[in-house]
């Protein structure tokens, strides 16, 4: 009899045999755990729609890419090799017929402006394009987090280089993404800062402000004022032996950032938090406490001397030579903490500050009390505590860079248990440093005013990379997240299961995370 089951079955049977077919020969799919990286980028794309399938980097693989991209090719190619252990040869051309490669094409899409991209996955090859280098660079960083974990090691690891197919289209809210490391409580070496930088480009961030100098340590040669470093670069906090680049050495981190599109925000920290500069050339001291080699960790006891012609010759010789090696438009002078200068004082230095700055063809940036000065659209201050100065700064045209401490200071303790850090402005768990936004943070900041985000790392209780890694991961990614992924696409409950993922990766690249307990590993 020829009922309505038999009529499906005649339907149905030759369907399930024709999928049964397709799926032997045809394209394959995607496995959990490729899928789950898929999901699992670190900061959240704009958009990322899965495909389902998989696409495996093999060892006939080719980074073909056009002029403009070459760049970010080959910093892709040099970090796929290690791992893979393929030969990646990087070719330029069109790619239009290329199968099994990854490819490079600038886009015309403006919407992507300088830091978007759009990366596509088939199970044929991978597409690049992007309208900026930077873009073209952030595409080859979110295509390393679609690979396994063991994509970071640095040795030879066999396995199957397995992605999952799909689209991600990206670019970030927010310019600054940033990350402030003060290498003046305790010196870290250029190799050390070189990794730091890997570290934030692996995370789409685009600053590195360099604490250069402290009561404690002065850590840049300054060729016209040599004792800066001969004397002020031998001290640390806790008495070792400290440290300070050349010029030279400086030049060369500031390129090897470049190629990762990390700009370097040098600080010198003025008028106060200068002893080891009075400690070095004492005729520049006249108030305050007299100048001697510190080790300790006050602040708040040293300053300029405003009386003196001698103090105005050293900040421009400074930022002269400073500003030369500063291919950036920023320059940073601090202006936090100046207890020992007094108030009349403060206000003028500011506006010299900036003078001199602007002399030298840089944007002067301060921490957030140089509000209480005469400046202007032409300054950035830094918000650290007090959302009254970051109003104000606002209010008088400056742009606002935010590092609220009660959020981003990680060099804040995660709990009392803590094997590193200090504690003064809070404990920040790792849902405590994401799970807040940058525009709401100070009630009534114009928007507008925001420039980005920053997240300061002091070196009080930390001697090397590796303690700073304690403190750094995992909450530089929530950072990270904070200032690319639109609050309205961020939720902490999705992203700690992405951070989760991001565990195993974290280990391939010898990072020794803090295990939160709030993140399920
Ligand atoms: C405050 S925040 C400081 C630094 C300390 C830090 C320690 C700011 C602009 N100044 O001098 O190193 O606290 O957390």
């Amino acid at each position: 009899m020829y009922t309505h089951a038999n009529k499906l079955r005649i339907a149905v049977i030759p369907m399930l045999a024709a999928l049964l077919l397709a799926g032997c020969s045809g394209p394959r799919k995607a496995s959990p755990a490729v899928s789950q990286a898929f999901e699992s980028v670190i900061p959240k794309p704009a958009s990322a729609v899965p495909a389902g399938g998989i696409f495996e980097l093999t060892s006939d693989a080719q980074i073909i890419t056009d002029e403009a991209n070459k760049a970010a090719a080959e910093y892709l190619a040099e970090r796929l090799r290690p791992a893979t252990g393929f030969a990646l040869p990087v070719v330029v051309g069109d790619g239009s017929e290329s199968v099994h490669a990854i490819v490079y094409t600038t886009s015309s899409d403006a919407s992507l402006g300088n830091e978007g991209y759009e990366l596509s996955v088939a199970d044929k090859g991978v597409r690049i394009s992007a309208a900026a280098p930077a873009g073209a660079f952030y595409g080859g960083q979110t295509l390393r987090q679609l690979l396994p974990a063991a994509i970071e090691s640095g040795s030879v690891q066999t396995q199957p280089w397995e992605m999952a197919t799909g689209t991600i289209r990206d670019l970030p809210q927010l310019a600054w993404r940033g990350s402030m490391l003060d290498v003046a409580r305790h010196f870290f070496t250029i190799d050390e800062v070189k990794r730091y930088v890997d570290y934030l480009a692996y995370y789409k961030m685009n600053v590195l402000h360099l604490h250069l100098s402290d009561d404690q340590g002065w850590r840049i040669e300054i060729k016209s004022w040599p004792k800066l470093t001969e004397v002020g670069g031998k001290s640390e906090v806790g008495g070792g032996e400290g440290g300070f680049y050349t010029q030279e050495a400086y030049a060369d981190l500031v390129a090897y950032a470049q190629r990762q599109h990390v700009m370097i925000i040098p600080e010198i920290d003025l008028p106060g938090h200068i002893n080891a500069a009075l400690a070095s050339y004492p005729e520049l001291y006249c108030i305050g406490k007299k100048p001697e080699i510190y080790t300790g960790t006050e602040v708040g006891f040293s300053t300029l001397c405003r009386k003196k012609d001698l103090t105005f010759k050293f900040v421009d010789d400074v930022v002269n030579e400073l500003a030369a090696l500063t291919p950036g438009p920023y320059i940073h002078l601090g202006g936090d903490e100046a207890a020992a200068t007094p108030k009349d004082d403060y206000i003028a230095f500011v506006s010299k500050f900036h003078e001199i700055a602007k002399k030298h063809g840089k944007i002067m940036i301060g921490w957030e009390e140089i509000a209480q000065a005469a400046i202007d659209s032409n300054d950035v201050a830094q918000h650290w505590h007090s959302a009254e100065y970051a109003s104000m700064a606002a209010a008088k045209g400056a742009q606002v860079i935010m590092s609220p401490s009660t959020r981003v200071y990680v060099d804040m303790q995660y709990d009392s248990t803590s094997k590193f850090g200090l504690h003064w402005a809070a404990y920040i768990e790792v849902d405590e440093s994401y799970n807040w936004d940058p525009f709401t943070q100070v009630p009534g900041l114009d928007r507008s005013k925001i420039l980005g985000v920053e997240t300061p790392l002091w070196s009080e209780t930390i001697t090397n990379l590796d303690e700073a890694e304690y403190l750094l991961f995992p909450r530089l990614a929530g950072v990270a997240e904070i200032g690319w992924t639109p609050s309205d696409l961020r939720s902490w409950d999705n992203y700690k299961i992405r951070l989760a993922a991001h565990g195993p990766r974290m280990t391939a690249m010898g990072i020794d995370y803090y295990r939160s307990s709030r993140v399920p590993w």
